[in-house]
């Protein structure tokens, strides 16, 4: 449990609230799915079978406030995970882009990588994001500025 912080914790316990109609302190595990797309969490049905049949030892059926909380800390444990690999795997794009080790990007071949990202970009669209990230102006982007870019951080 100590994988969640608090403002989650709140948030699994609204959710819960929510579905346990009855007050009866366990809400069905039909509802899993559904309680973890309104969270923002879409899993596939395999997935989500999978990871009640982990929590729901007993196959009750029926999920308790704390198995709730078990189930929801193995995924959102995960994406903590997924975002130190796309780190990773930026780190490795902006390596590969850094082709001479400089450091930074051009502007040019930051470009390049967008319309690679989202074909549908204008020309106006890129121009507009490539100022906001080279804010000095400078024609380069180093590793700070392209991490803020990519992870919104
Ligand atoms: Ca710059």
């Amino acid at each position: 449990m100590e994988e969640l912080d608090k403002s989650q914790l709140q948030l699994l316990k609204n959710a819960f609230d929510a579905f346990d109609h009855e007050k009866k302190g366990v809400i069905s595990t039909d509802m899993i799915g559904t309680i973890l797309e309104m969270l923002g969490h879409e899993l596939d049905e395999d997935t989500l079978n999978e990871i009640i049949t982990e929590v729901d030892v007993n196959a009750t059926g029926e999920l308790q406030f704390s198995d709730f909380c078990t189930l929801a800390a193995k995924f959102l444990t995960e994406e903590e995970e997924d975002d130190e690999a796309i780190i990773k795997e930026l780190r490795e794009a902006f390596r590969l882009y850094d082709r001479e080790g400089n450091g930074y990007i051009t502007t040019d071949v930051l470009k390049e990588i967008f319309k690679e990202l989202d074909n549908s970009i204008t020309p106006e669209d890129l121009d507009t994001m490539i100022e906001e990230i080279d804010s000095d102006g400078s024609g380069t982007v180093d590793w700070d500025e392209f991490l803020e870019v990519m992870t919104g951080e």
